[in-house]
């Protein structure tokens, strides 16, 4: 039995991690998540209480974070704000908790010379042509464009140096765009199939060219759990699952999926510095530590997310309206 600590672990993808940890290792997971806008204890109900252990606290609390690193075998850091549009209107918390805090962790993981895993992004690679055949691997200069992609990129970079300069035993992962239960409502997917529940028209960024590599976050959940066992220490692997789609073509499937007319939706304001396209090529994760995800079918993976919103209104609703407001706001 391996004791981790989880940063971020109410959050959307961090929640998924933890559920899926408790239910295929023998692991006990320590929570560490500050409940933000972003959090919701709600999305580890139901865990067994002799697995989980639950803090509320912020990873830029260097007191705190030591007294539970002292206690973990490996810690596996999610907490970030994640939200692009959010860090277009005010970017200063993204400094504080994607800069300070994984400065503060790591700071910590050398103290105690823990087993670290820095979750990240694709975006910290910035966009890719429509037109063009290539895809994002570990070789690709860092290029970021938004305030929340340059603090990832800056968080994924003082990773590289404590492992350099401090011998910290840390891996990297880039993941591509997630999809699937516990997704707040201001990402896209979420947004626009809990429009379809209110009777809301989607909206669409621009023209909905944009393109996206959607993968399902269980499948993300396994291949962090296989580079925490397999990963060698200082590198970085890319984790996609070959699901490019342009928005366009998701928000049509949302409102088939939901028995709407497929031309129900508005097209509003752009986003500010939209990336255009995202694609990840995953050959080292899969080759080098054999993962693959499971996830292989976008259209039943997101009719399950549908059934997933329908059936949860109450985990959902709360945050719906403000959210809304804030879009409406600036013609989104
Ligand atoms: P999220 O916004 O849903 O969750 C973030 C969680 O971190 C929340 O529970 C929040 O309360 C917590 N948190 C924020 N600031 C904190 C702080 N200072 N101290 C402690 N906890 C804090 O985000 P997500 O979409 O689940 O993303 C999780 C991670 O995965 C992020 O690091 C993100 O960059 C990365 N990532 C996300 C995607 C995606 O598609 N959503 C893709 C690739 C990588
Ligand atoms: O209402 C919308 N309409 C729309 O067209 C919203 C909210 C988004 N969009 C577009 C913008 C993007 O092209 O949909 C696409 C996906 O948008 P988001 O869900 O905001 O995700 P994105 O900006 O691609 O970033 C996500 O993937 C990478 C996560 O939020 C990041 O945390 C992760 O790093």
């Amino acid at each position: 039995m391996r004791r981790l600590l989880v940063t971020g672990g109410a959050g959307f993808i961090g929640s998924n991690f933890v559920h899926h940890v408790i239910q295929h290792t023998d692991d006990h997971v320590t929570v560490l998540d500050k409940l933000t806008y972003a959090g919701n204890r709600a999305s580890l109900d139901g865990l067994p209480a002799d697995r989980l252990t639950f803090v509320q606290g912020d990873i830029i609390d260097a007191k705190l974070v030591d007294r539970l690193t002292a206690d973990a075998d490996a810690v596996v850091h999610y907490a970030a704000e994640s939200h692009n549009d959010n860090s277009l209107h005010d970017p200063r918390p993204f400094l504080d908790t994607n800069i300070i805090g994984t400065f503060t962790l790591l700071e910590s993981a050398r103290k105690h010379s823990t087993r670290f895993h820095h979750i990240s992004t694709d975006e910290v690679y910035g966009d890719l042509e429509l037109d063009d055949p290539a895809r994002f691997t570990e070789q690709t200069p860092y290029n970021p464009s938004s305030p929340y992609s340059s603090t990832k990129a800056g968080s994924d970079l003082l990773v590289r140096a404590w492992v350099r300069s401090f011998g910290v035993r840390a891996t990297i992962s880039n993941c591509s765009n997630n999809y699937g239960p516990y997704q707040h409502v201001e990402k896209f997917i979420p947004r626009q199939i809990t429009n379809v529940l209110r009777g809301i028209r989607p909206k669409l960024y621009g023209k909905g060219e944009n393109v996206r590599d959607w993968i399902h976050a269980d499948d993300h959940s396994s291949a962090v759990l296989t580079i925490l066992d397999k990963g060698e220490i200082g590198e970085t692997y890319l984790i996609g699952a070959d699901g490019e789609k342009d928005n366009k073509t998701v928000v049509e499937l949302i409102l088939h999926l939901s028995g709407q007319r497929v031309d129900g939706y508005d097209h509003v304001t752009d986003r500010a510095g939209h990336d255009l396209r995202y694609a990840i090529d995953s050959t080292k994760l899969r080759t080098d530590l054999g993962w693959t995800p499971t996830y292989q079918d976008f259209e039943a993976g997101l009719a399950a997310t549908i059934d997933w919103y329908r059936a949860n209104e109450a985990w959902w609703a709360p945050a719906k309206d403000g959210v809304e407001a804030f879009y409406a706001a600036k013609g989104q």
